[in-house]
């Protein structure tokens, strides 16, 4: 597994370790520059791993992917070539590419399907991620087409879950949401501010949701067209802040900085292709919300105490 100490990647680790998979190779950054060719091909060449999740990569929320696009764009262009490729090099049988549901066009119509790709321009503030996500779905698709090999991809909605990012300057929205109110709430604030109007759109996916269908995927799935994954439900940044609150300070009024990016109005996944292949999300967005605070509970002084940088890095 590339990215294995990630939001994704533990989430993945829990849910393979339940099958008891031998050999589950895994490698830390200390160890391994998922950036550098000839060290990922050392790293397949020892390992010959079978199956890849590429899970990997430099994420962020809406800031971090405005003020630092050259890290979002080389990072991720660099770890999903080198992957790719090596996996072609090392006879790897087969390989899942997690890309994002920012490769769709900011106009796009909603809900957005698969066809949508490359139909408009991108959304300004993760143009640079985006990019880099959609040349790793056409790496997949060149590398099946040109060689044979059995490479799929899969668009996953926002993600969030137990192991997130928590720092406020990078994270996304969920967890950003979760560490101020229960910030507000040990702190005794009357307030809690939400950037922007509060009235984009989008849908979240409970991270072990994602590692069962990356499951799914990697077993029932071998078509050449990337397929989205979802929950094909999605609420505006208000209500997900006033769930929030009501879950974690019920008496903290919310305060909508509106100099703050909005990002991209609505991004809601069409998952008609998945469900129909036979996965379906299980994890309800209010259930999830309330085990990823108890995971923040349990966690927050490790949490809050690391280094942004370390948990927004190359995974
Ligand atoms: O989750 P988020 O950072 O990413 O922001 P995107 C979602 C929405 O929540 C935006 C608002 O409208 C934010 O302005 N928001 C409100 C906040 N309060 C906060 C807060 O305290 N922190 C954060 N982070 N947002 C990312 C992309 O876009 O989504 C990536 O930048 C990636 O490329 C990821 O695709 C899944 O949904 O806007």
């Amino acid at each position: 597994m590339a990215g294995h100490r990630g939001l994704v990647g533990t989430a993945l680790m829990r849910r393979l370790q339940v099958e008891e998979h031998e050999n589950l190779l895994t490698a830390r950054r200390a160890e391994l520059d998922l950036r550098d060719q000839a060290a990922v091909n050392r790293w397949f060449e020892n390992n010959r791993p079978e199956y890849v999740f590429l899970v990997a990569g430099t994420v962020g929320g809406i800031m971090a992917n405005s003020t630092r696009p050259a890290e979002f764009i080389y990072d991720n262009l660099m770890i999903h070539g080198t992957v790719v490729h090596a996996a072609h090099l090392y006879g790897t049988k087969k390989l899942l590419y997690l890309g994002s549901s920012c490769i769709y066009p900011r106009e796009c119509s909603q809900p957005m399907t698969e066809n949508e790709l490359l139909t408009g321009p991108l959304e300004p503030t993760n143009e640079a991620y985006a990019i880099a996500k959609i040349a790793g779905i056409k790496l997949c698709q060149a590398y099946r087409r040109q060689y044979g090999n059995d490479f799929i991809s899969a668009m996953p909605t926002n993600l969030y879950g137990p192991g997130d990012n928590f720092d406020l300057e990078s994270s996304h929205v969920l967890p950003a949401l979760l560490r101020k109110f229960h910030s507000a709430r040990l702190d005794g604030d009357k307030q809690v501010t939400i950037w922007g109007s509060g009235s984009p759109m989008r849908e979240f996916l409970h991270v072990d949701d994602l590692a069962e269908a990356s499951v799914f995927l990697m077993r029932e799935y071998d078509d050449e067209q990337h397929i989205n994954v979802g929950t094909g439900r999605e609420v505006t940044i208000r209500e997900l802040a006033e769930t929030v609150r009501d879950i974690v300070a019920p008496d903290v009024e919310l305060v909508f900085d509106r100099t703050k990016p909005d990002g991209m109005p609505r991004k809601l996944l069409d998952v008609s292709r998945i469900h129909e292949a036979g996965w379906h999300h299980k994890i309800e967005l209010r259930e999830g919300i309330e085990s990823t605070y108890a995971w923040l509970c349990e966690n927050f002084d490790s949490v809050v105490g690391e280094p942004a940088v370390a948990k927004a890095g190359v995974t």
